[in-house]
């Protein structure tokens, strides 16, 4: 978007909202600076990870994902509803929401394609490559205090988000014409504390990009989870088997060797180098910093090791914070490279119960879930 555009539109954003009928998307989206595109049209960006240096994402900078166009939503009449297996079915205004008090928390998303590039032979969907990711502070209403309020009937398994953009998704497994966005969880996750109805950011109200006026935030677990632009909430009886857990955003489960299908859950432990980049240059003989983030889906990051020769040493890196629930930890490993030529530098996170990073890619998981160990080629020069 160029100058004029966006002044354009901030100028209309100034009216007063009381004078039109106002769309979250009226207001401007944020530019995204520094973002590589990976689709234009819905926008799908992702997060410079080379930049990393700070806990928090800035908003600009966190990735998007989005299946579909922004929904137009007319903030004058949006109700949220809660429907299915609840006593006391609701029809919910921003204003009321707001009265179930504010709970606030960093939680870190990252997309369960995040990383998709370094898959061999390379597949279909977004080209991710390690800036599907980012922590943000999130605000908003405990999706618990919501179905707490609708009386959540006995027997109820699931917890379906649906959200309010929708389309036709094309492909080998075309959705059956248009559908929404939705996403299931079961109610025992619905009801703990990391999952959240947010209407905030990083302190200020979501953009629409990240799911204005009210989005999901289910932390530790994929992105996918976290319905954007939500408008429904379903109480159901038994688990949803929709299209975005069974066809979208599904890995196989090895049971008794059969390989069946199940929805993509929580997040695997994962380290990340943000620098040196991949074919940077170092120099020999002077002490430099490999840097990154850590995280772990529901679990704590206990470990993060890094190896400076392609896997067959390792050494311990160090935490610039202590580990917040279902964050991930930035960390640093000093490492003065002698030899000059290629090195390939591999980190690897290991979560408080002792799962680590696989070495090898698992086929079980399709095109998500994307941990195992990727080299991080530099030279010493
Ligand atoms: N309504 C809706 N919610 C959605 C999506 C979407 O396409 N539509 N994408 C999901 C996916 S796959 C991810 S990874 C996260 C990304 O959230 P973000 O765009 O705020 O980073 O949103 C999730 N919520
Ligand atoms: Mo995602």
């Amino acid at each position: 978007m160029d100058r004029r555009e966006w002044l354009k539109l901030a100028s209309v954003a100034a009216v007063p909202l009381a004078a039109r009928r106002v769309h979250a998307q009226d207001v401007p989206a944020s530019p995204f600076p520094g973002m590589t595109v990976r689709m234009n049209e819905p926008r799908n960006v992702e997060y410079p990870f080379a930049e990393l240096k700070a806990f928090v994402t800035p908003t600009e900078q966190f990735y998007v994902r989005s299946h579909f166009a922004v929904p137009k939503i007319d903030l004058a009449v949006y109700k949220l509803t809660v429907e299915g297996e609840v006593e006391n079915p609701l029809s919910l205004t921003l204003d009321d929401l707001a009265k179930f008090g504010e709970v606030a928390m960093p939680l870190t998303l990252e997309c369960a394609g995040n990383g998709r590039v370094f898959l061999v032979p390379q597949p279909r969907g977004l080209q991710w490559g390690l800036g599907a990711v980012g922590t943000a502070e999130w605000a908003g209403v405990p999706l618990a205090a919501v179905l707490e309020r609708a009386k959540v009937k006995p027997g109820a398994v699931d917890v379906v988000l649906v959200g309010a953009d929708s389309g036709a998704v094309a492909g080998d497994a075309p959705s059956p014409g248009v559908i929404a966005y939705d996403r299931g969880i079961p109610l025992a996750k619905a009801l703990k504390p990391e999952s959240i109805l947010a209407t905030k950011m990083n302190g200020e109200p979501l953009t629409v990009a990240h799911g204005a006026p009210l989005r999901a935030v289910i932390g530790g677990w994929y992105g996918m989870a976290s319905v954007k632009w939500l408008s429904r909430i379903i109480v159901t009886p038994r688990r949803h088997d929709g299209f975005w857990q069974t066809i979208d955003y599904s890995i196989f489960e090895r049971r008794a060797g059969l390989p069946s299908l199940v929805p993509v859950t929580a997040m695997q432990p994962k380290a990340s180098i943000a620098r040196p980049t991949l074919g940077e240059v170092v120099a020999a003989n002077r002490p430099t910093l490999v840097t990154g983030a850590a995280w772990a889906g529901e679990a704590e990051v206990a470990r993060v090791e890094v190896s400076v020769d392609g896997g067959v040493t390792w050494g311990d890196a160090r935490f610039l914070a202590d580990a917040k629930p279902m964050c991930w930890r930035l960390w640093e490993f000093p490492w003065t490279p002698a030899a000059r030529g290629p090195v390939k530098l591999v980190a690897r996170a290991t979560a408080v119960s002792g799962t680590t990073q696989p070495v090898a890619r698992d086929a079980d998981r399709r095109t998500y879930m994307i941990n195992h160990l990727v080299p991080v080629e530099v030279l010493v020069k």
